[in-house]
């Protein structure tokens, strides 16, 4: 049976990217699109930024092929993630041969914690003056993440991974999860070291090829993976795949960027590599191979859009990409 995907553009870029990304997978697979909306535009219209039936498709689909949403991203993606149980948001940040890259030595893996942290939406007004946020931190998350990050590491050949955290100033909650993470990391031998995330920060500007794989809080992955996008290019170039048990939901790490949407000229290509680990996801490996290579190819000598300071429409790198194909 044809696997189902949930497709759900989103707002802005989110419907320039993602159909030209499906038009990519259309020459690889064949699978059972299902086509679903959420976002600020949704907002607007019906004063819910994410439809039942969105919530329900992707529950159920094999994996969800998601673009970008703008002021309700929290609306939209955070209940999504939940709804696929998705603990850990994996955020790949390498250079590709051709494109421009502030540091051309970078080649790291953020593993974002994603459901906690201060995303977890425990927000409070308390008054005109005082206004409040819950940062929770549970042992249990922290745990899954770790188990995660070891059987990642130990599956794609790395030799450990790097903690980023705050625990001199958040000492009860990001000291549960070095703690617990660390602790995990023992039971499974992988040598684990950790980094205050503001020196990491620092570090990863300057020579990112200190790291190969971070494990980190939610709103620290965040940020990180849009400083790890500037190092090698732009947020054109970063997928991002958010894991559950058994579902998945894979996205580009920008937003839907409203300041070029409707010209035709977003890059596709991190829809296009969040494509490939959607491909990867489901066990069909040797067309996630096909895609990425093609995408690379078309990177470094293919058409350009204008982020990466060519004049290509995003059909133009679609174009490319699909005669790169095998
Ligand atoms: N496709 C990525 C997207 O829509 N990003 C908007 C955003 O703010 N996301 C928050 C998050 O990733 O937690």
């Amino acid at each position: 049976m044809n696997e189902r995907i949930a497709v759900l553009p989103g707002d802005g870029i989110g419907h320039e990217v993602v159909p030209a990304t499906l038009r990519v997978l259309d020459a690889v697979v064949d699978f059972e699109y299902d086509h679903v909306e959420a976002g600020d535009a949704v907002a607007e219209r019906t004063g819910a930024p994410l439809p039942e039936e969105t919530l329900e498709a992707v529950s159920t689909a094999d994996a969800t092929l998601f673009g970008a949403t703008g002021e309700t991203s929290a609306d939209v993606i955070l209940p999504l993630r939940e709804a696929v149980d998705s603990f850990v948001n994996i955020r790949p940040a390498r250079t590709h041969p051709g494109v421009d890259a502030v540091q051309p030595d970078t080649d790291i893996v953020i593993l974002r914690e994603n459901t906690e942290g201060v995303y977890a939406g425990i927000e409070d007004r308390l008054s005109e003056d005082v206004s409040t946020l819950t940062r929770l931190v549970t042992q249990s998350a922290s745990r899954r993440l770790g188990e995660f990050a070891c059987e990642y590491v130990e599956a794609n050949d790395h030799d450990g991974f790097t903690i980023a955290h705050k625990n001199n100033v958040m000492r009860v909650t990001d000291g549960l999860f070095v703690d617990t993470i660390e602790e995990v990391a023992t039971e499974h031998g992988v040598d684990v070291d950790d980094a205050y995330m503001d020196a990491m920060a620092t570090h990863l500007a300057m020579d990112p090829s200190q790291y190969d794989v971070i494990v980190c809080p939610n709103l620290a992955g965040d940020v990180l993976s849009d400083l790890a996008a500037g190092l090698v290019g732009g947020l054109g170039l970063l997928p991002s795949a958010n894991v559950g048990s058994d579902r998945g939901i894979f996205e580009p790490v920008h937003g839907c960027a409203p300041d070029i949407a409707g010209e035709g000229v977003a890059n596709p290509a991190a829809t296009m590599f969040s494509a490939a680990m959607l491909l990867e996801f489901l066990d069909y490996d040797s067309e996630a191979d096909a895609v990425r290579s093609a995408v690379e190819s078309t990177l470094e000598d293919g058409p350009r859009t204008p982020d990466l300071g060519g004049s290509a429409t995003t059909d133009d790198v679609a174009d490319a990409v699909i005669d790169r194909l095998p």
